[in-house]
C-alpha cells in the first residue's frame, strides 16, 4: 500500500483484515472511519504522507498480562488483562477500562482506535487508547472485585502514568473500582498522581465526570435538532443501557423536558409510557450501582411492561443507545424510522451497525457517531486532568459549562467537514474527516515515528 493517488477503500480494508482476520469489530471500526478518510486523503495532496494509514490502524504498544486472583472460597481464577495503547500524536494515551467477559483484543483494539479520533474531536491534548479484562464481575462481592482490581493493577502500574497513559472507566468499571485501582497505584508507587480519572471528590476526581458521558450525548442530540429547528423539549426518547452513560442521558433528557420511555440490560428493557421522572430514575441508579440489581425490576415497581430483546419496537423521536457495540442493526434501524424517529444520538460505542447506519441515511434519520456525540465523557476527563495538574477543583456549573462548550465545538466540526448542499450534515463523515485531520498534522509534523 503505496499510492495515495488511487488507493481504494476495499484495497485498505483487505490489507487491515488479512494482518489480522480475526478481528471484526476492530475491522468495522477501521471501515467505518476510512470509508470517510481514504476519499478525503486520494483528494488531498497534504496527507500524502508515506504509511501514514498504515500507522494510523497500527497500536503503538499492545501490552497483555495475566491477572490472578483469589475468590472469596479461596478459588485462583486466572483473566487476561490488556492495554492497547493506540495512538500518543496528540498527547498521553488516555480511554477507559472495560471489564467483561467478552472483552478481547478485537473489541480493545476497535475501542481504542475510536478513541483516537474521538479524543481529537475534543480539541484537548489527548492520545487515545483503551484497555480491561474478560473479568466478569457480575455476581461478585466487594472483596472479590477489590482484589482483582489490586491484581489487575499490580501490573498495569508499570504501563500507565500522568503524563503517560491515564485510563479510566467503561462497562463494568465505574467510581467503586477506579477506587481500588487508584489505592493500590498509590500502594505500588508511594505517588498521589492524576493516573486515572473518573476518581472519587475527595481524591482528585472532578466533578461532572460521572454525568458527563450522558449529558454530552444529550447536550449532542439538542444540537442535532437545533440544526433541524426544533429542541429536545417535549420529545420521546429510547434509550438502551442503565448503566453510566444510560443513566446521564435519561437525567439530561428530563431536565430539558423530554420524555424518556425506555431503559434496558442484557436481560431486555422496560417500557414506561407515562416517562421515568428523577424519582424513578433514582431508583435505577440505585438498582444498578448499589445493588446489582436487573432492569426487570422497574417493572415490577412501576407496574410497567418488560420485554426481551432491544427497545427499538418503541416509537421514539430521539433513540439514544447507551449499551453497547452492534447492539442495534438494520432491522431496528428501518423500524425505528418507521416509527418517526428523527434523529440517533450514540451514547455507546459503535452501537449501531453498518448496515443500520445505511438505512438511517437512507430514510433521512440524522444520526450522530458516538465518536461525536459521547466525547463528553473522555472531555471532561481532560478536564479532570488538567484540575489534577493545577492541584485545583472547578465548579460543577464551570465543568459543565466547558463540556457544553466542547460538545458544542465537535457538533460545528460535524458541521464544517460533513455539511451538505442541500443544509443536512452527514455526522460520520464530518466526524471521521474532523477527527482524522488533527490527528494527520500531528503525526506528519512528529515524523515517522
Ligand atoms: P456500564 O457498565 O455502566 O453499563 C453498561 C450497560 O450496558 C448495562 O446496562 C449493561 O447491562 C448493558 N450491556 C453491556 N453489555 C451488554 C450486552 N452485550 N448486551 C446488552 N446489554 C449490555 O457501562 P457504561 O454505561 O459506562 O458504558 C456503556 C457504553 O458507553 C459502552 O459502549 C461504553 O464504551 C460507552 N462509553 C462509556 C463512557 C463512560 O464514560 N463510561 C464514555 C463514552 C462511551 P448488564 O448490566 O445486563 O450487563
Ligand atoms: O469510551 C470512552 O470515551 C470512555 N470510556 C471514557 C474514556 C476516558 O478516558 O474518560
Amino acid at each position: 500500500m503505496k499510492d495515495y493517488d488511487k488507493i481504494s477503500l476495499d484495497d485498505f480494508m483487505d490489507y487491515v483484515s488479512d494482518r489480522d482476520p480475526d478481528q471484526p469489530e476492530f475491522s468495522q471500526a477501521v471501515h467505518e472511519v476510512m470509508e470517510w478518510v481514504i476519499p478525503y486523503v486520494r483528494e488531498n495532496k497534504d496527507y500524502h504522507i508515506t504509511g501514514l494509514l498504515e500507522r494510523l490502524v497500527e497500536p503503538e504498544q499492545v501490552i497483555t498480562f495475566r491477572v490472578p486472583w483469589q475468590d472469596d472460597k479461596g478459588h485462583v481464577h486466572v483473566n487476561r488483562g490488556y492495554r492497547v495503547q493506540f495512538n500518543s500524536c496528540l498527547g498521553p494515551f488516555k480511554g477507559g477500562l472495560r471489564f467483561h467477559p467478552s472483552v478481547n483484543l478485537s473489541i480493545l483494539k476497535f475501542l481504542g482506535f475510536e478513541q483516537v479520533f474521538k479524543n481529537s474531536l475534543t480539541g484537548l491534548t489527548l492520545g487515545g487508547a483503551k484497555g480491561g479484562s474478560d473479568f466478569n464481575p457480575k455476581g461478585k462481592s466487594d472483596d472479590e472485585i477489590m482484589r482483582f482490581c489490586q491484581s489487575f493493577m499490580s501490573e498495569l502500574h508499570h504501563y500507565i502514568g500522568a503524563d503517560t497513559d491515564i485510563p479510566a472507566g467503561d462497562i463494568g468499571v465505574g467510581g467503586k473500582e477506579i477506587g481500588y485501582l487508584y489505592g493500590q497505584y498509590k500502594r505500588l508507587t508511594g505517588s498521589f498522581s492524576g493516573i486515572l480519572t473518573g476518581k472519587g471528590l475527595s481524591y482528585g476526581g472532578s466533578l461532572v465526570r460521572t454525568q458527563s458521558t450522558g449529558y454530552g450525548t444529550m447536550y449532542f442530540a439538542d444540537y442535532m435538532l437545533k440544526a433541524l429547528d426544533d429542541s429536545a423539549e417535549g420529545k420521546t426518547v429510547a434509550i438502551s443501557g442503565s448503566g453510566n452513560v444510560a443513566q446521564y442521558t435519561c437525567e439530561k433528557a428530563i431536565q430539558m423536558g423530554a420524555k424518556v420511555v425506555t431503559l434496558s440490560d442484557s436481560d431486555g428493557f422496560i417500557y414506561d409510557k407515562d416517562g421515568i421522572d428523577e424519582e424513578k430514575l433514582a431508583f435505577v441508579i440505585d438498582l444498578k450501582n448499589e445493588r446489582q440489581g436487573r432492569i426487570k425490576e422497574y417493572a415490577e415497581k412501576y407496574d410497567v411492561p418488560f420485554n426481551e430483546g432491544r427497545p427499538w419496537s418503541v416509537a421514539c423521536d430521539i433513540a439514544a443507545p447507551c449499551a453497547t457495540q452492534n447492539e442495534l442493526d438494520d432491522k431496528d434501524a428501518k423500524e425505528l424510522a418507521k416509527n418517526g424517529t428523527r434523529i440517533v444520538v450514540e451514547g455507546a460505542n459503535m452501537p449501531c451497525t453498518d448496515k443500520a447506519v445505511r438505512v438511517f441515511k437512507e430514510k433521512g434519520v440524522a444520526y450522530a457517531p458516538g465518536k461525536a456525540s459521547n466525547a463528553g465523557g473522555v472531555a471532561v476527563s481532560g478536564l479532570e486532568m488538567a484540575q489534577n495538574s493545577q492541584r485545583q477543583s472547578w465548579s460543577f456549573e464551570d465543568v459543565d459549562k466547558r463540556l457544553k462548550e466542547i460538545m458544542k465545538s465537535i457538533h460545528g466540526i460535524c458541521e464544517k467537514y460533513g455539511g451538505e448542499d442541500n443544509g443536512a450534515i452527514n455526522y460520520t463523515k464530518g466526524a471521521n474527516i474532523g477527527g482524522f485531520i488533527r490527528v494527520a498534522e500531528a503525526m506528519k509534523a512528529q515524523g515517522v515515528v
